[in-house]
């Protein structure tokens, strides 16, 4: 029997039916483009049949309703029965999904927020449980009701990101969080380890200290009973844990191997899988209701401006310190700021903002994927998420920072403990590729700034500017350049050295904006006069400023960074102004760095003030 409470009491003889048209829609589209994973949308139909069309409560029309249950396709190649499900539901005209995987179509082989019924981009495996422990933390900070859901595949669990996700919601005591893992024993080349051993998968999940449930994935009575039971379980997640088989309900494809990833081919095998499915339907289309979420609660307060900043021109501050100075004034300005760490708060002075704002902090521990990833799911609930770590440590989350800009995600990504002058730590804790990392994908505002004024208006334009941005911070402290009320853009730099006897221009940022300075004023003892630019946002690029100043400095430049050579200031200048027959010169680092201090470090580098001033005047010679 069906349960009454949680669930809604729509007849299994209806879900059954629903879970054949989602097989039908799926065979159909996939067939018609040519491509795709019908057999993965196979196994799951009779689950994704039974949250749609008797559980979950939201509203087809509305599909950013902030009650609305939320539905994360972790396995996205699963895309077209997501699609089904929403037309099915009446989000939109179900022969439109006949367009799938078409460039006229936001139908595209993995779901992106392109379309509005979908939250986070999804398609590389283990990262659907990240974001929804964001949307699931984003419920509990809005004092909503809605639920959210997370359908993986068994071969997807393998992703370590999956564990570091299961193992933060259960602190979290998230139980409004229910994942499900479609466990139809296939990945896409070879069965899973576990195959159907659902006992094994019951003790991992169990050992997470999730409420695990096995369940028969195909038995629609049985998953409505695991849902209601998973509504009722209070101080922690769920997952079911659902037998399926892959291709189920088409007899040649069903639980074999070979055949992932591949649509059925037009004529007699779509015709025959389709008949197969077909014989599920009922006689006429039954009526089909959606639940409805309750009313939203009225809208948070407004932001208001940041209060300035308040430095005196003799402190010396770190960039990150100034970071997390900000971010504080920024929770006070703005009720949605909210920031997430890694085990790091205190070296990167996000502990500020953890202390004044509990509620908007969360600390994800040693796991900076899942730390990003549940950062994408609040950023595409409205929040403004700040995630900071050590640049280095950004990088083992990149995937997830790629598929955060494919969602085109409001995110403020903050790295710090950049370069060989975070100094005696040694290479394991120098971020030298984060510029390149962060400027190689579209959409991204990479920011640099040099002293605490800079890094303050830069954090709070970061805030208000909708996209993701990075802000790179130093560990040293460096002096304060700026008067408090200097004014900053994102795509801005600063000309702080100029004369009309320029002979070259300096370009640089960070710690060695501050060997330039020196530079400039040595050559300067020596008669040789430098233009100094502060090159505070690399993507976007002040061209202009470049530009002119290359014009009135011999078309001559030479860029200075605390970075590896390829994808940082050098190259961006390079990209900026080469093309208009202007000379960049590189100093970068150009070797695995060794411990020692900050200091002697970029001199053993070759970015302290007395090499620029050999290749200033080796250059100009
Ligand atoms: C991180 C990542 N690695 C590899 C792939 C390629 N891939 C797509 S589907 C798939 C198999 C997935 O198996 P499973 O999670 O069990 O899903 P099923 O299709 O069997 O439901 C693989 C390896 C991917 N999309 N993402």
């Amino acid at each position: 029997m069906p349960p009454t409470g949680l669930t809604a009491g729509t007849p299994l003889a209806t879900l059954n039916h629903l879970a054949a048209r989602l097989r039908i829609l799926s065979v159909r589209s996939t067939t018609e483009a040519g491509s795709g994973h019908p057999t993965s949308c196979c196994s799951a139909a009779d689950i994704v049949a039974v949250l749609f069309f008797s559980v979950m409560r939201f509203n087809p029309k509305n599909p950013k309703h902030p009650n609305n249950d939320r539905f994360v396709l972790s396995k996205g190649h699963a895309a077209p029965l997501l699609y089904a499900a929403w037309a099915e539901a009446g989000a939109f005209n179900p022969d439109d999904l006949l367009r799938l995987r078409t460039l006229e179509s936001d139908l595209e082989g993995h779901p992106t927020p392109r379309l509005n019924f979908v939250d986070v981009a999804t398609g590389s495996l283990g990262q659907g449980l990240n974001a929804g422990i964001g949307l699931a933390l984003n419920a509990r900070l809005d004092q909503s009701n809605y639920r959210t859901y997370v359908l993986m595949g068994d071969g997807e669990s393998m992703e370590g990101s999956i564990w570091e996700a299961a193992e933060i919601a259960r602190h979290l005591k998230l139980d409004n969080l229910c994942a499900i893992v479609d466990v139809n024993r296939q990945g896409q080349s070879d069965p899973t380890i576990l195959q159907h051993d659902m006992e094994a998968y019951r003790a991992r999940w169990s050992a997470f200290g999730w409420n695990a449930l096995v369940v028969d994935g195909h038995d629609t009575a049985a998953l409505l009973n695991a849902f209601e039971q998973a509504g009722q379980t209070k101080g922690k997640p769920t997952v079911l844990l659902a037998r399926t088989l892959k291709g189920k309900g088409i007899s040649f494809a069903e639980d074999k191997p070979d055949w992932h990833g591949k649509a059925f081919k037009k004529g007699e095998e779509a015709d025959k899988a389709l008949a197969e499915l077909s014989a599920r339907l009922l006689p006429s289309p039954p009526k089909v209701e959606i639940r409805l979420p309750d009313p939203p609660a009225k809208a948070p307060a407004a932001a208001r401006p940041v209060a300035p900043p308040e430095y005196q021109p003799s402190d010396s501050v770190a960039t990150r310190e100034a970071f997390g100075a900000t971010l504080v004034k920024l929770g006070e300005a703005n009720p949605k700021v909210v920031a997430l760490d890694a085990d790091v708060k205190n070296s990167t002075f996000t502990d500020k903002f953890g202390k004044k704002f509990p509620d908007r902090f969360f600390e994800t521990f040693i796991a900076e994927q899942n730390m990003i990833g549940a950062g994408v799911g609040l950023a595409s609930q409205g929040k403004i998420p700040f995630v900071a770590t050590f640049a280095a440590f950004l990088t083992r989350a990149y995937d997830f920072i790629r598929m955060a800009a494919i969602s085109k995600t409001n995110l403020k990504l903050m790295g710090s403990h950049v370069g060989v002058s975070i100094g005696e730590d040694g290479p394991s804790q120098m971020g030298l590729e984060d510029l390149a990392m962060m400027a190689a994908q579209p959409g991204v505002a990479v920011l640099y700034p040099s002293d605490a004024v800079c890094t303050h208006w830069l954090t709070a334009l970061a805030a208000d500017h909708q996209g993701m941005v990075y802000i790179r911070t130093g560990r040293p402290k460096t002096p304060i350049l700026y008067k408090n009320d200097e004014q900053f853009t994102i795509g801005g730099s600063k000309v702080l050295r100029e004369s009309a006897k320029d002979k070259l221009t300096v370009v640089a940022a960070g710690v060695t904006l501050f060997e330039a300075l020196k530079a400039h004023d040595e050559l300067a003892k020596q008669g040789i006069a430098i233009r100094v630019v502060d090159l505070y946002s690399i993507v976007p690029i002040d061209r202009a400023t470049l530009l002119a100043s290359a014009r009135a400095t011999n078309n001559l430049m030479l860029t200075v960074e605390d970075h590896y050579a390829h994808g940082g200031i050098g190259d961006a200048v390079t990209a900026a102004v080469n093309a208009d027959g202007v000379k960049v010169h590189k100093m970068a680092v150009t070797e695995i760095p060794h411990s020692g201090k900050p200091d002697q470090l970029l001199d053993r580098y070759g970015l302290s003030a007395r090499h620029i001033v050999e290749k200033v005047k080796k250059l100009i010679s």
